[in-house]
């Protein structure tokens, strides 16, 4: 092993996740690091995986019963060599320094991809909304945008919604900062369209990712029309891309939360998909009770232990995981394989382990990172800021199709750095170089900081 990964990783341990991704990136950019022999003399990789800032903080609530409740509360301010920090924030049981490090470490390469001018952030909280009132989850956005609202800013960092974080959340945050800081300013994305928000910021990760998959299939001559695609997860990335895949013509057979999966042999149509919206955001239920209510799925609990996850043992024609890191591994990549899938891209960030994706590239599957094919949610948040800053409000069809365009030039950025590199085709190494080169040089341009 290098000098260079072995220092990062022995500096690090314990934190598997960030150790995970920093890998996964380190293997790509190699060739790179070889090429322009400036990149391990300046220690660009190694000041990379150090965040410039991390914030620590105590969080105390009281709930409806009255009882004290204490949260931790992070971000982390991971790099600003191109632009204001830029990133989620996840509320959420397991959230702790590796996983945010590792969305952190993440977020910069993507936010490089979009072509705008945004650096890498990601924060958020242990808190786990599920089961809380809404005056509970008022009372903690209240509390933890208390500490938060000292280090974030329109030009200094900019926080938006994750996994737990949708938006009645930032609903709740920015109506906090507003009155801590008395401006109202574009400090937060992913706003109510009355106050701030750009249409289509919704929309945007899961229409995004779908209109990858579409670039990966227009290389092949062919489309989304008439292919059947597994979907994980049924927030907010998977409920947009379930509709895009309507859209296009293409039959969504899975959905999945925490607790299981539904698999509809008859696909989820544009009906169905309004049950899945209403139950998972009015209702705040449970994945199952689709099931309960269509007899053409089958509801799958997921078992503690198991070694790989049953959802992705279905034959279709491409798979999307939406839901979380790490949801799929080596076995499930075989199965996908097994299966008939030919195109994989991820809607959440670092689902599959990185064994996985060997499997999948190694067998031809043509296979997204989510730093590319996610990237249209910061992207249509970056629309957000700008029309903030000029006092502008775009239209949907205007916001579409500058997404539309920003997923066709990450698309075609991942090619031509893969090409550059002899690596045709291969999207994970070209999202990862392309967007390397572009941070690594920034840093180079800015001096020793
Ligand atoms: P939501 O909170 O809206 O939905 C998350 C979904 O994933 C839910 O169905 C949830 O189930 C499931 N899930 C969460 N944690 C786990 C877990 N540990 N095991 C199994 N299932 C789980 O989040 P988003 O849809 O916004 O985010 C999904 C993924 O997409 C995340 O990886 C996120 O980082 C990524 N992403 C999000 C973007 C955005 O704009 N929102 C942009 C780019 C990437 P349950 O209800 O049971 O918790
Ligand atoms: O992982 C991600 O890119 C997000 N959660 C969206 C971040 C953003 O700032 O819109």
């Amino acid at each position: 092993m290098d000098q260079t990964i072995k220092t990062v990783l022995d500096k690090n341990q314990g934190e598997p996740e960030f150790l995970q991704a920093v890998e996964e990136v380190y293997e790509s950019v190699i060739p790179v690091l070889d090429k322009k022999s400036i990149y391990r003399k300046e220690r660009i990789f190694e000041r990379m995986t150090e965040p410039e800032r991390i914030i620590s903080f105590r969080v105390c609530w009281e709930d409806d019963n009255q009882d004290v409740q204490i949260n931790r509360g992070f971000r982390i301010q991971f790099n600003s060599a191109i632009g204001p920090y830029k990133g989620g924030l996840r509320f959420h049981p397991t959230v702790n320094h590796s996983i945010l490090k590792f969305l952190g470490f993440e977020q910069i390469f993507k936010n490089a991809l979009t072509g705008i001018a945004m650096g890498g952030g990601k924060g958020g909280s242990d808190f786990d909304p599920k089961g809380k009132s809404d005056r509970e989850v008022m009372r903690f956005c209240q509390a933890y945008m208390s500490e938060l609202s000292h280090h974030i800013g329109h030009r200094i960092d900019v926080p938006a919604g994750d996994i737990g974080v949708g938006a009645r959340e930032i609903g709740y945050m920015f109506g906090a900062y507003k009155m801590i800081k008395n401006e109202f300013s574009g400090a937060l994305t992913g706003k109510g369209i009355d106050w701030g928000g750009s249409l289509i910021r919704p929309e945007a990760t899961g229409y995004g990712l779908i209109f990858f998959a579409q670039y990966m299939l227009e290389t092949h001559n062919d489309s989304l029309e008439g292919k059947s695609c597994l979907v994980s997860g049924s927030g907010n990335v998977a409920q947009y891309a379930m509709q895009k895949i309507l859209q296009l013509g293409g039959k969504p057979l899975t959905c999945s939360d925490s607790s299981g999966f539904i698999y509809d042999e008859e696909g989820i149509d544009v009906e169905k998909l309004e049950f899945i919206k209403e139950l998972k955001n009015v209702k705040r239920g449970r994945i199952k009770e689709y099931a309960e209510k269509y007899k053409s799925a089958v509801y799958t609990a997921s078992e503690k232990g198991d070694d790989h996850n049953p959802l992705w043992d279905h034959k279709a024609d491409c798979a999307f995981p939406c839901a979380t890191q790490n949801e799929a591994n080596e076995k499930d990549a075989e199965n996908m394989i097994k299966n008939g899938i030919s195109v994989v891209a991820e809607g959440a960030n670092m689902p599959i382990s990185n064994e996985g994706i060997k499997v999948l590239i190694d067998n031809g599957v043509m296979y997204a990172p989510g730093k590319a094919s996610n990237a249209g949610g910061v992207a249509t948040s970056g629309l957000e800021m700008a029309q903030n800053y000029y006092g502008l409000k775009w239209s949907a069809d205007q916001v579409e199709e500058q997404l539309r365009q920003i997923m066709k030039n990450v698309h075609d950025s991942c090619l031509k750095a893969a090409e550059k590199y002899g690596m045709k085709g291969n999207y994970q190494a070209g999202a990862n170089i392309a967007g390397f080169t572009k941070v690594a040089d920034s840093m180079l341009d800015q001096g020793i900081i």
